[in-house]
């Protein structure tokens, strides 16, 4: 079974395989090959596609083997040194580890670690925050936002009093003004900044200013930008924000899950407290261990070289999106994504079609709603295209250029099938040039 799932892999990806990857698949192929042959393909339509979703990235062999590793199997309820289980010993070191280690990479006081994911990081800091019934300063998930950060139908929006702020319509960027004016007008005792599409830099001293002004707290969710602030690469949301949360898995290039920051000791009292008891249970050990390791790789210079190659490559790719006739929206980027309004290139192209046509070719982009949308969320003018992924397999602003010319050759062929085969060929062919890194 395990040669038949180790030529699942054909060559030339099946070599850029790591041994513990080659050994786990050998593994389940002899105790469960439905599931060991699911995993060989989805290792094999990752290492032979172009991964463009903003929010995605390809983690090192180190952080996706710590995933699968001993630390699953134990229940360590509390914080180190205060568990509800006996047998913590290690789980005591590689947590608090974890934290020295975000400490560290974000300059600032206190880190939890053990949000299950960015909502979760969400949850604590509200509760934290707020009491239920508060007013919240957001902006909307229609206009770049999250959905923890207020939409109806999330905790958020069902618990809190949700005031929106939205995107200048000229600019479709941050109007401080506008915002300040809300605060002023509303009195939220939160404010939000931090997002899922917004293409430019965040103010934050100006949104600690406006915070200031009513008396409210700030936060800053980095989940998007986190590898850059932490790299330099984006200012830092501190000395700014009160409290700051965000994934790992994205920019930050670690595993799945999220983060907690603040500089601010009592609040960090309260948001331990959130964390657990007040909304999770038993942390995910094993995912903690990742989160070590992640951030002791961005610790290292290497990482900021990413970070910056990652702006660089958004850059050149939104540049040469722009010269096919592409609209790119606020004009083009400051950070690792991009909002392209595809109706400038052809009037009746839609994100929906783009994504299913460029998937087709083995292009891996997400459709998005561009501000002031006239498409619904399932329809849409635009694409989010985000360059984490690519960099961190070694692509350059060089090949930013063929990515683009690829892009644009299957959304103008209106998805015609043997033009999505032949890029698909292609890419194929070009991904074994660029192999994942171990
Ligand atoms: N789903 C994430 C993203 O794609 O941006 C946000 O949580």
């Amino acid at each position: 079974m395990s040669s038949t799932l180790s030529s699942t892999l054909a060559a030339p990806h099946a070599t850029a395989l790591d041994p513990l990857s080659r050994g786990l698949l050998d593994l389940l192929g002899s105790s469960d090959p439905e599931v060991a042959s699911i995993l060989a393909h989805e290792a094999e339509r990752q290492a032979t596609t172009l991964e463009l979703i903003a929010s995605e990235n390809h983690v090192s062999t180190a952080v996706m083997h710590a995933v699968g590793s001993w630390m699953t199997n134990k229940y360590a309820e509390g914080y180190p040194g205060k568990r509800y289980y006996g047998g913590c010993e290690f789980h005591d070191a590689v947590e608090d580890l974890a934290r020295e280690r975000a400490k560290q990479l974000f300059k600032c006081g206190f880190a939890n670690v053990q949000p299950h994911c960015g909502a979760n990081a969400n949850i604590a800091a509200f509760m934290a925050l707020l009491e239920p019934g508060d007013c919240v300063l957001s902006l909307p998930i229609k206009s770049g936002g999250h959905l923890s950060h207020g939409l109806k139908v999330n905790f958020s929006g069902t618990f809190f009093k949700i005031v929106d702020y939205d995107l200048d319509p000229q600019s479709e960027r941050l109007d401080y003004d506008r915002i300040e004016a809300l605060a002023v007008e509303h009195r939220p005792k939160l404010v939000i900044c931090g997002y899922s599409a917004y293409p430019r830099t965040i103010d934050f001293a100006r949104f600690r200013a406006i915070a200031d002004r009513v008396g409210a707290a700030l936060m800053a969710d980095i989940a998007h930008i986190a590898g850059l602030c932490a790299t330099g690469t984006h200012p830092s949301p501190f000395p700014h924000a009160h409290v700051v949360t965000t994934t790992t898995h994205k920019t930050l290039r670690g595993p799945r899950g999220g983060l907690i920051l603040t500089d601010d000791a009592e609040l960090a009292k309260k948001l331990d407290r959130k964390v657990f008891p007040g909304s999770q249970g038993g942390p995910l050990m094993h995912v903690i261990a990742a989160k070590a390791v992640a951030f002791g790789e961005a610790l290292r210079p290497e990482f900021t070289t990413y970070c910056r190659q990652v702006v660089a490559n958004a850059r050149a790719l939104a540049a040469s999106l722009a010269s096919r006739g592409y609209r790119l929206c606020t004009g083009g980027t400051d950070n690792h994504l991009m909002l392209v309004d595809l109706r400038a290139r052809a009037a009746d192209l839609t994100g929906a079609d783009a994504e299913k046509w460029l998937e087709v070719a083995g292009i891996i982009v997400n459709k998005n709603g561009i501000p002031n949308d006239p498409r619904p969320p399932m329809v849409t003018s635009g694409l989010r295209l985000g360059t984490p992924a690519l960099t961190t397999r070694g692509l350059k602003e060089r090949e930013m250029e063929r990515v683009a010319e690829w892009l644009d050759r299957v959304m103008i062929s209106k998805g015609e099938a043997a033009v999505g085969a032949a890029v698909r060929r292609e890419i194929r062919e070009f991904c074994g040039r660029f192999p994942l890194p171990h």
